[in-house]
């Protein structure tokens, strides 16, 4: 049981203090808190595995916007007693209710981690690889691709080399299982070129410096660099990231445009760094990204939320009558419109 305002980072040490695991991380652990957490239904990490910070979630305690306290705060994996409230005020971003505690879902610790980088030549072979990955290895805790122009732009600000040649893809792999099973599994990827190259981590140091790359601060000194967080069907990522990238050069053939993310759980990010001429500015390149995601039925947000900058957009995800219904929800709830105003909806 935590109260809202205790950083993530604090309560996974809680956990592990008792022998136990809080499946949720994501790179701010140390600063983020539990409630942000929760009102965002943050993804990160461990998504493929454990799903996303909803699933996390046994019970919530919630303040409504008329000051009622709705404590809802159940310890039990089932309970289908009525409708599951809690979930109306996960991933609502603050706007139908105030979260104040919540009671987490802890698992068994997933043991010893093995960290390794996958260099593949195609996006085909990627979702090939998470597959073989998820049915051969022990538990794939982790599987996060880099697109070229990604992985290359990071790699070299942080001076670190992992393979002889540039790849196509470089995917972290995470899975738990005897390191052995994990050595056989890359030595018969390789021998059936489904990869070009493959490393695993030999200490902490190294997945670190692997992560690091993923984490990708470097590519934030780009000018008026845009970071998108679009959902949509695992097989189809690597045709959007194609006509999405085309789409944008087309306009700006100077773009840094590169696409990074946690493909095993149908996200992809996209980096944008562009110089915009007059008349133009980041809803041009929104207006690009979204334009081009909506051939292929995707989300604008897989778990950064909508906030205010994609409150315009929110309907090309979202039919009528799903709006209708979130606006009846929230009249009903904040009927005076006091809880974070202007957000989502
Ligand atoms: C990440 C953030 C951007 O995956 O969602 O690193
Ligand atoms: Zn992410």
């Amino acid at each position: 049981v935590v109260k809202a305002g205790t950083p993530l980072e604090e309560c996974q040490k809680a956990a592990a203090d008792h022998g136990l695991f809080l499946a949720l991380d994501l790179g701010s652990r140390g600063s983020c808190q539990i409630g942000g957490n929760l009102s965002t239904n943050a993804g990160g990490i461990r998504v493929i595995r454990y799903g996303m910070a909803r699933e996390q979630v046994l019970g919530l305690e919630v303040v409504l916007a008329d000051g009622t306290i709705i404590s809802s705060m159940n310890r039990m994996l089932k309970n289908n007693a009525g409708y599951d409230l809690k979930h109306l005020f996960i991933g609502s971003e603050g706007t139908l209710g105030i979260i104040t505690r919540a009671v987490l879902r802890l698992h068994p610790p997933p043991g010893e981690i093995t960290t390794m980088l996958v260099a593949v030549s195609s996006y085909d072979q990627v979702v090939t690889l998470l597959r073989r990955a998820q049915s051969e290895l022990g538990g794939v805790v982790a599987f996060e691709a880099m697109w070229r122009d990604y992985f290359a732009f990071n790699a070299d600000a942080l001076k670190l080399t992992f393979f002889d040649a540039a790849h196509a893809f470089c995917v972290i792999i995470e899975s738990t299982g005897p390191r052995e099973a994990i050595e056989e599994f890359l030595a018969a990827c390789l021998q059936e070129t489904l990869i070009d190259d493959a490393l695993i981590a030999a200490s902490h140091a190294q997945a670190r410096e692997m992560w690091s790359v993923r984490e990708g601060h470097p590519i934030e000194v780009l000018p008026n660099l845009l970071n998108f967080d679009v959902s949509l069907p695992i097989g189809m990522i690597g045709d959007y990231a194609k006509a999405c990238t085309a789409a944008l050069k087309a306009r700006w053939p100077q773009a840094h445009v590169s696409f990074y993310g946690h493909v095993g759980d149908s996200n992809v990010h996209i980096c944008v760094s562009t110089l915009y001429a007059p008349g133009e500015d980041m809803h041009s390149v929104d207006d690009i990204v979204y334009g081009v995601l909506g051939h292929y039925h995707g989300s604008i947000s897989a778990e950064h939320g909508i906030g205010t900058l994609k409150r315009p957009y929110l309907h090309l995800s979202r039919s009528p009558q799903e709006l209708a219904l979130m606006l009846s929800l929230k009249q009903s709830l904040d009927p005076k419109g006091i809880l974070n105003p202007g957000k989502v909806i």
